[in-house]
Formats: structure tokens, sequence, C-alpha cells
């Protein structure tokens, strides 16, 4: 009797995840967090640490007082910042994730079957897009790169984390407190309408008590987040394009996973009364000013944003950032 209790307890993440996964019948919506409708009251408003950071605007970034930012009272350690990004902003980061993060050095699943060097470029190499390859990319890392048999980082496995990206984690690290938190490896994750992630932990870091963020891009997610115990019962978020997560503290080794994408009600990466150009006004930490002016300055073109634009009507995209190290240790083994 005891053990048939045990294991029914067992079941509550993985039962959730079936649920909130089904296809028949679809899964009612009324006990997952939507945040863009309202604020369900285990949601709090919290107070901004820190008033302004000039680098915002250089990364497609609203300024701080227009930022909302939500924490859980189930879930400690757990921040949703919902949509801090300007539309130009969505479409800069859309199309890092998409031309430039699965390109050579950096590792993709499909390496396995065939080495790529530059995934978006070979499937619109003809004029024909090619839908059967563009479908394979599931996943890209960045800096260290997981280890998804052994789950363990090494030295030899590591690439240079892109700048650009260190440079949003700081300001969002800032943000939220976090003086010193350095990115040092990535998930790209890529989702199709039928894509699911099941329940995991994520504990390779050495540094576990940094936080992890979370970016969402494209089409929206159930996303489902328990306790360190699989029967913990897990509440259910949806995740809208541009939201940000941050997992700390008690959160930050907690089950997730995400039982289902849906199709996003509004597309903030096309508000065309937000394509503004952006010009120079923070002091950079890791990126090259002018570079970044250019390249998100060259999404408000709508025939150059069009491929990409294809891309997420129909996908999502998730970018969640760690940092490996302990402060002041800079390699593995040292
Ligand atoms: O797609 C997401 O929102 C979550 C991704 C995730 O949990 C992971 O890559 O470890």
């Amino acid at each position: 009797m005891k053990r048939n209790l045990d294991m029914k307890c067992k079941d509550n993440f993985m039962k959730r995840f079936k649920y909130y996964k089904s296809n028949k019948p679809e899964p009612s919506l009324d006990k997952v967090v939507r945040i863009q409708y309202d604020i369900p009251i285990e949601v709090n408003n919290i107070s901004n640490v820190i008033e302004e950071d000039s680098r915002t605007k250089l990364l497609g970034l609203r300024n701080f007082t227009d930022w909302k930012t939500y924490t859980f009272m189930k879930h400690t350690g757990l921040f949703l910042i919902a949509n801090p990004f300007t539309s130009l902003g969505q479409r800069y980061w859309i199309r890092k994730c998409l031309e430039d993060y699965p390109r050579k050095p950096n590792k993709t699943n499909i390496d396995i079957e065939k080495q790529i060097e530059d995934w978006w470029r070979e499937i619109h190499k003809s004029d024909e897009l090619d839908r059967k390859m563009q479908k394979k990319l599931r996943w890209t890392t960045l800096g260290y790169h997981h280890n998804w048999d052994t789950k363990v980082y090494c030295e030899k496995n590591r690439n240079i984390f892109p700048s650009e990206l260190a440079e949003l984690c700081d300001v969002v690290a800032q943000y939220l407190g976090y003086t010193n938190f350095n990115a040092q490896a990535a998930i790209v994750n890529y989702y199709h309408m039928g894509s699911t992630l099941s329940a995991h932990t994520d504990h390779s870091e050495v540094n576990l008590e940094a936080p992890l963020f979370s970016f969402s891009f494209g089409q929206s997610a159930i996303f489902l987040i328990g306790g360190q115990e699989k029967s913990h019962e897990p509440s259910a978020i949806l995740l809208n394009s541009g939201d940000i997560l941050i997992m700390s503290k008690e959160a930050r080794l907690c089950y997730h996973a995400v039982p289902k994408i849906l199709q996003a009600s509004d597309q903030p990466w096309n508000n065309h009364e937000e394509l503004i150009q952006i010009t120079d006004n923070g002091k950079t930490k890791y990126i090259n000013e002018e570079t970044i002016i250019k390249e998100v300055n060259r999404n408000i073109d709508n025939k150059e944003w069009t491929q990409f634009n294809s891309y997420v009507e129909e996908s999502r995209i998730n970018v969640n950032v760690r940092q490996v190290l302990m402060e002041n240790q800079e390699r593995l083994d040292s």
C-alpha cells in the first residue's frame, strides 16, 4: 500500500507533463500562470534594484523603468521578466540564434550525422528552402559545450562565449542584483509546434549558486517547474516571446520541462512602431558598440527580415545561459 502511494507521488511531475502534452484532448489552460492577461495571485511585482543601465538600448531592451518582473510564492528564487525587449531587439536576438549561433565552431545536434559549417546558409543555399534540414536543428551549444551523455563540462570542449550574449546576461544580472555573473555556457533550443523537452534538472555546473538565465523567442510554451523531487506538483507558466525566466537559489536545481508549444497570440517581433534605429548610448563591457548598432539596425529592413520571420512563425527558440565556474576560477582544472 505504502509502495503504491510512493509510486503515485513520484508521478506528479510526469502526470502534469502528460496532461499538458496531450493533443487529444487539448489541455485546459485555466491553471497556467499567464502574466500577459492578468497578474495571478501567486505572482508579485518586484521593485527594481537599480534604476538604469546605459547598455539596454544597444541590446534591444527597454529602459529598466518599463520592465515588469514577477516572483512566484511557490517557487523561491524564480523570476519572470515579462518581455523587456523592443521589437527590433527581438529581431536581433532571433537572428543571432538562427544565423550565428549554429555556425561552427559551435556544436549542434546535427554534428553526429553531418558536419555543417553554417546551418542557416546551408538550408538557404538553393532557391528552395531545405525544410528537412531546417527541422533537424534541435539545439546548439555555446562556450563550454554541454555533454549530453556524461553531463560533465570539460576544458577541451570549450569555445569563446558570444560577447553580445554575455553582455545581455550581465545587464539582466545587474538588474537583479547579481554583480558578478559570468556567462560561460549556453544551450539554444529550437522547438517546432510538436516538440517537447522532458523533465530534468541542470546541475552540471561547478557553480550552482549563480542564477540561470533563460530567454524565449518566437512561439509560446507551457513551462513546468516543480521541486527538487519529481513528486512535487509542478506549476505551469506560459512563456511568450521576449520573456526572461531566471532560476536562482532554490529554483536553480528544480525539475523543469516544456510539455507544449503553443501558437503565440501576437508577434512582438513585428511591431512596426517599435522598429526605430538605435544609436550609440552605452558603455559596453564585452561588445563592440559599432558592430552591434549595425547588426541591430539592419533588421528594420523587412525584406532582410523575411526568412527569419518565416522560421519564428512556426517555431520557438530558447536560449539558456549558465555560469560554469566559481568566481575567480578561470578554468575547470584550476
Ligand atoms: O525551453 C525552455 O524554456 C527550457 C529549456 C531548458 O530547460 C534547458 O535547455 O535546460
